[in-house]
């Protein structure tokens, strides 16, 4: 074993992929699929061998759009060996609301009430698939759920059927007995004009207002809170902070673009080590304990090779990451570089209102002049963090 070989990826580790993921073809809006198809039990076996924990996926990655009965037990059935066969887990399952002409005006929100029925019998069929395979999560990205027309409805029933679709499938889960929760994915265009709910903020006050909030948390997607400009890690945290992180969707991307959903690190490494290191919680705080999903995809430019290069350098990176976060945490200059001062008689006097401590707090006098001409030290905080990130420290 070389020291690079301690980075591979191991089933502790917690790594899944979706099966659109590694199984994308290469189709873009300009171009035909590069690859082919490929087979959802060979991706199982493939990503067992690159040392990932699981796999994930829609209704219709695995069972194709209008199956009959049999034709999807079939094809459950073989799927479900393979994974026992492999050691491999299922878990997370999705619904896909936007592949099928008839959600071109969303599926939970459309006009017609015959397609958001279709869309909740669709859901619930994908809940029981994912069931059956063991999933404990269920992810909701409302693609379709948009406008470009933004006069055809009031925004505000587009909210309303948002919530209705959520109350109702969260009764179905209590119905069934179903030991499942629902993590809501936010983006804000692509491919609508405007996505409805576009970012976690907006996804986390959402939630506040359904029947069931203790069922519902967030999946939140790197490349799609940069496309909105935002700190991916900022929003991670705030939903980690409110017990909100059911899930996650790991990938790279850059700020301004269409979603790219690039291998994990791959482009905007100081964000990625952020993040890994809040994950872990090498900087304090809880850990996050639920599956390290990878939501991104190879380049065009692979054939399968390629692709399983990609699968391993999303998990390799996300260990190294993880390896120098702890470095960086663990370091005797970083720690005195960070004073967040939690302990003082003024933290204390300011954590909470009653008169007194009001009184207190406008009795103080500090030497604003003072504070102000302290000089902080995050340039030799953040040059030490790079030097880490590029183990030169
Ligand atoms: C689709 C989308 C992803 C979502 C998947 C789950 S499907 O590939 O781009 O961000 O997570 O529906
Ligand atoms: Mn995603
Ligand atoms: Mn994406």
């Amino acid at each position: 074993m070389t020291d690079s070989d301690r980075f591979n990826p191991t089933p502790a580790d917690k790594f899944t992929f979706g099966l659109w993921t590694v199984g994308n073809s290469g189709r873009d809006p300009f171009g035909d699929p590069t690859r082919a198809v490929i087979d959802p039990c060979r991706i199982v076996a493939k990503l067992a061998e690159a040392g990932a924990w699981g796999v994930n996926l829609h209704d219709n990655d695995l069972v194709p759009f209008g199956a009959s009965a049999s034709e999807r037990d079939k094809i459950v059935s073989t799927f479900k060996k393979t994974l026992d066969d492999n050691g491999m887990v299922v878990p997370m399952a999705t619904t896909n609301l936007f592949s099928h002409p008839a959600f071109k005006d969303g599926a939970f929100t459309a006009n017609d009430p015959e397609v958001r029925a279709f869309a909740l019998r669709k859901t619930m069929d994908a809940i029981d698939l994912g069931v059956e395979l063991g999933a404990g999560i269920f992810v909701f990205w409302g693609g379709r759920e948009g406008s470009e027309a933004d006069a055809c409805r009031d925004p505000r029933t587009a909210i309303e059927r948002m919530r209705e679709a959520m109350n109702f499938l969260c009764e179905y889960v209590k119905d069934r007995s179903y030991d499942m929760r629902f993590a809501l994915e936010a983006k804000p265009n692509e491919p609508r004009g405007d996505i409805y709910l576009p970012t976690t903020g907006h996804m986390l006050h959402f939630i506040s207002t359904l029947e069931h909030e203790e069922m519902v948390g967030v999946n939140p997607e790197v490349a799609h809170e940069h496309m909105a400009g935002l700190s991916f890690v900022h929003a991670v945290a705030q939903a980690m902070e409110a017990g909100k992180l059911f899930h996650i969707d790991l990938n790279a991307q850059r700020i301004g673009r269409y979603d790219q959903d690039l291998r994990f690190g791959s482009e905007d490494l100081k964000q990625a080590f952020l993040l890994v290191r809040l994950l872990e919680g090498t900087g304090g705080g809880a850990r996050y304990e639920g599956p390290r999903h990878f939501d991104a995809h190879a380049y065009r430019t692979e054939d399968d090779d390629g692709v399983w290069e990609f699968a391993r350098g999303c998990m390799r990176t996300y260990n190294i990451l993880k390896d120098r976060a702890a470095a960086f945490d663990a370091d005797p200059r970083v720690q005195s570089l960070v004073d967040d001062n939690a302990a003082s008689d003024t933290a204390n006097l300011i954590a909470s209102y009653s008169r007194e401590n009001a009184q207190q707090v406008r009795a103080l006098r500090s030497d604003l002049d003072a504070i102000a001409r302290r000089g902080l030290h995050y340039e030799r905080l953040d040059q030490l963090m790079v030097e880490h990130m590029l183990g030169a420290a």
